[in-house]
């Protein structure tokens, strides 16, 4: 992991949301490693049941969640079943503390086969998450365009980032309280990708926003 670097990119989103970019944040051999890490034994990874206008839907991406003992979260009307930490993963927790100042209890894991698969548009802002959530999302593999555009159209115009491989993306401030994100579709994409965003659940109405601004 790269110590305190600067970010690659910052954008500032309205009302006061933030986004920053630190490319290359892991090397290729580090990427190397956690790729093996999370496709090996370690991980119990599953397809996804949402429901969603009260359907029920199953993306085809496979996920995971890593979480400390007790920690419940759900989204989209499915109850995530909580797997121990394993030790890479505690590691980059504790890494991403030094950088943010936030004690990230949870990591969901987004594994995409290939370019078909995708995430559709929403906020991480359920209530576990409590106020001005902190996220920390690691991107692995093949690298994949990112979306965010604003729920009220006075905020500004969407925005297309590209999430490379090793590469570190922050949300903070009220980011997911005024903007959506999604990962489209990229029928050219023929390479697997693995995402990794570092939460930190709290009691609902109780504000996450340690982040002050640390690079
Ligand atoms: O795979 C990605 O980069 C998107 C992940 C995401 O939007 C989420 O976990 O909320």
């Amino acid at each position: 992991m790269a110590p305190l670097i600067e970010p690659t990119e910052i954008w500032r989103l309205p009302p006061s949301g933030e986004i920053r970019r630190y490319d290359q944040w892991l090397s290729p051999t580090e990427q190397h490693d956690l790729w093996r890490h999370l496709t090996g034994t370690h991980i119990d990874w599953h397809q996804p049941l949402l429901h969603v206008f009260g359907r029920k839907v199953s993306p085809s991406r496979r996920e995971a969640w890593i979480a400390d003992p007790n920690i419940q979260y759900q989204y989209s009307g499915q109850r995530l079943k909580a797997q121990p930490w394993t030790t890479e993963l505690r590691q980059l927790s504790t890494h991403l503390f030094y950088m943010f100042g936030t004690p990230f209890n949870a990591v969901l894991l987004n594994h995409y086969a290939h370019g078909h698969e995708q995430m559709g548009w929403h906020s991480d802002n359920e209530p576990e998450l409590g106020r001005n959530p902190v996220i920390a999302s690691i991107s692995l593999g093949a690298q994949r365009d990112f979306r965010f555009r604003p729920k009220n159209s006075a905020h500004g115009a969407p925005i297309t980032m590209a999430l490379p491989a090793g590469s570190l993306l922050l949300m903070a401030g009220d980011l997911q309280h005024h903007w959506e994100h999604s990962l489209p579709q990229r029928r050219r994409v023929a390479l697997p990708r693995i995402n990794l965003t570092f939460r930190r659940i709290v009691e609902s109405n109780t504000s996450n926003d340690r982040f002050n601004g640390v690079t």
